[in-house]
């Protein structure tokens, strides 16, 4: 449900939790009378941390994604903080020449490809840093002025990797912590940023700061001791101020028990029948699910399944290939080359192979409901996940999250975060395509005692770390920082 814009100032209210992030977990869209709204956008994230900031008067900062013209001071016209649906919201305005800078171009054209094993070529412009380096300092001012007295402040993934230590200058009475998204990738890669020492000593203004997986926390720590010269031992790093610094993982997750259920409403199960009679009752429905990414590695298992049908081994009629293309970044060039490159490859595939009636690939280039999400993973026989470089991927986690009936069969990429924790997938190399291949075909031909005794175990694994976990882990961990500070964040029910 949106609600109107306008809703009743917080301004002045100081926060004992600030939630820094690019995004807020609402969109500002036109209403139906044309006046501004706000629309919840659900996310893993807004799951995980409402409780907390519920529980801690929190307020949660960050960008609603529209293009909102002149910036004048950091804040315009129908950019008040507001309350929506009990959460405080703070939206930082951004004008058309930071989105450009800052987020499509520094964020998503120079450290997105460079932290994920430069998997396309990252761009490095200085306008574009400079850009960063404004955005980032807006986002800590903002952050400065809404925190109470010794508050915890949690900023959040790589567009925002300066705002701990400016924050840190600002108010040094607060406790810090940070959480990367993605992958933090190795010395050897990290070093071409020209501004490596400068995100390096951004990231060092955190208390705790949080990887997804150990070997980021690592990769961090050695490149703080060889960059930076900074004492290190182990996960912690120790500033000539007499601070200390932690880096470790907190794998993230999903809200289990919340997919479970949608995937057991009635009219999810429906749906997936439905989905199923649409693609004309397949023996085999095999997914994918992503945002159109080129990390996410879909030419690879398109091509994989591609070849399986060419030499004869799949017959359309038997087994089709659903994948759902979500749109992302389209004003970047580097995913239009992207979009244009997979248009390609499934026209071939189906000119080549396909019948009328049963294409060997329905390619959805679009955004879809969670209800629908759920009936697609609850349809799927084989879901297939094969990112060449991934922080975590959650769709791999909501898949087996849906199977609740222990059936269904999930073939991972090594190179995703889930990998350390979904052992018994079928772990695959994306760029190794007869390994794909070869991971397809057992799926497909697994017997149902494999297929539930695998499941079974992975299902074990994510329902003791869900996303609930996840944040409670963290906000322990902050809490230990803090207890010099007599204060406890965690709701009592929670600790
Ligand atoms: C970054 C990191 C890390 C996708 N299409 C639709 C839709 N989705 C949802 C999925 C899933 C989420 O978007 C995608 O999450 P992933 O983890 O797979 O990937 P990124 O977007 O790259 O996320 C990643 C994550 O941050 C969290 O830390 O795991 O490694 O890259 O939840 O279901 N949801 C709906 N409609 C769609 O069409 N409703």
């Amino acid at each position: 449900m949106g609600v109107k814009d306008h809703s009743p100032s917080v301004a002045s209210v100081p926060a004992d939790l600030v939630i820094v992030a690019n995004r807020l977990p609402v969109d500002r869209i036109t209403g139906p009378d044309g006046e501004p709204m706000w629309r919840a956008s659900p996310g893993g994230l807004v799951t995980a941390i409402e409780p907390v900031l519920r529980a801690n008067r929190g307020v949660w900062i960050g960008w609603p994604g529209a293009v909102t013209g002149a910036v004048t001071g950091g804040s315009e016209a129908g950019m008040e903080p507001f309350e929506h649906e009990g959460l405080q919201l703070d939206p930082i305005a951004l004008s058309a020449e930071e989105i450009e800078g800052f987020y499509e171009g520094f964020s998503n054209a120079t450290l997105w490809p460079l932290y994920h094993d430069v998997v396309a070529k990252p761009e490095f412009h200085r306008e574009w840093w400079e850009a960063y380096v404004a955005v980032n300092r807006r986002f800590a001012e903002h952050a400065a002025d809404r925190a109470a007295k010794n508050a915890m402040v949690w900023v959040h993934d790589y567009q925002l990797q300066l705002v701990p230590q400016m924050l840190r200058e600002l108010r040094p009475d607060l406790r810090i912590g940070f959480f990367l998204h993605i992958p933090f990738p190795p010395a050897e890669l990290f070093q071409q940023l020209p501004w490596r020492r400068q995100i390096l000593e951004g990231l060092l203004g955190a208390d705790l700061v949080g990887f997804q997986l150990p070997g980021g926390a690592q990769n961090f720590v050695r490149l703080v001791r060889q960059r930076v010269g900074h004492k290190t031992h182990r996960d912690l790093v120790y500033l000539p101020d007499g601070r200390t610094v932690r880096a470790a993982a907190f794998p993230i997750s999903i809200d289990v028990d919340n997919f479970e259920e949608l995937a057991r409403k009635p009219e999810v199960i429906a749906r997936a029948k439905e989905i199923r009679d649409a693609l004309g009752n397949p023996r085999k429905v095999l997914l994918g699910v992503d945002r159109l990414d080129y990390t996410k590695g879909i030419h690879a298992r398109l091509r994989a399944f591609g070849e399986l049908v060419a030499a004869g081994e799949l017959d359309v009629e038997e087994a089709v290939f659903v994948q759902v293309a979500t749109p992302s970044r389209e004003r970047v060039e580097q995913y239009r080359v992207l979009r244009d490159d997979l248009d390609r490859l499934v026209g071939r595939i189906n000119g080549d192979y396909g019948r009328i009636g049963s294409p060997a690939i329905s390619y959805l280039h679009a955004s879809y409901p969670r209800e629908e999400m759920a009936a697609l993973y609850r349809a799927a026989d084989v879901m297939v996940v094969t990112p060449y470089r991934d922080g975590m991927n959650l769709v791999a986690k909501e898949y087996v999250a849906c199977r609740y009936n222990d059936d269904g069969a999930l073939i991972l990429s090594e190179f995703a975060g889930a990998a350390y924790e979904l052992r018994q997938a079928w772990l695959v190399n994306p760029y190794d395509l007869n390994g794909v291949k070869d991971a397809i075909r057992e799926a497909l031909h697994a017997d149902e005692k494999d297929l539930a005794r695998r499941m079974r175990t992975m299902r074990k694994t994510i329902k003791a770390a869900d996303i609930t976990a996840w944040a409670r882990s963290f906000l322990e961990e902050m809490d230990i920082v803090r207890s010099a500070h007599g204060k406890a964040l965690l709701p009592a029910d929670k600790t």
